[in-house]
């Protein structure tokens, strides 16, 4: 049984993580992608796998991509912000990875 393994990580993660993908023999697809809350780049891995070879796939994953924590600008300013220059910028955590496991119902390669 096949299943894609979906996988969100940040930019900076994303070069080692295809290097161990390929070392591994793991077959992934790199798309650029953004985060809506962030409003910035991340990257997204298509992985279509071996049920057997998910496990492995995440240790992967879990032990090259690291949270950090960003600052970003709040989409919405407060009153205390109008008027002024000054922009505010507050601390989001950002998870290493954030991963979903799904079905292969059918899987061709032409
Ligand atoms: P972003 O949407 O840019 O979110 C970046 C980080 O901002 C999130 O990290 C989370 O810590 C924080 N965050 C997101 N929405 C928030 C909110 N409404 N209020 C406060 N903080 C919020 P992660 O959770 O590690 O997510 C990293 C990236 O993974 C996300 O980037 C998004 O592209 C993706 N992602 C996360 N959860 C998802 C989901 N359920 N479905 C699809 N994509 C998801």
């Amino acid at each position: 049984m096949m299943k894609l393994v979906v996988a969100i990580v940040q930019d900076q993660d994303s070069s080692i993580l295809s290097e161990e993908f390929r070392e591994a023999r793991i077959p992934a697809t790199k798309l650029s992608s953004s985060g809506s809350f962030l409003r910035a780049g991340n990257t997204t891995f298509l992985i279509g796998i071996e049920e057997e070879r998910v496990e492995e796939v995440l240790r992967v994953i879990q032990d090259n991509c690291q949270g950090r924590k960003l600052m970003t600008t709040p989409p919405v300013h407060l009153d205390a912000s109008v008027g002024t220059d000054i922009s505010y910028q507050v601390p989001v955590q950002v998870g290493g990875a954030t991963v979903f496991i799904l079905p292969i119902e059918q899987h061709f390669r032409f």
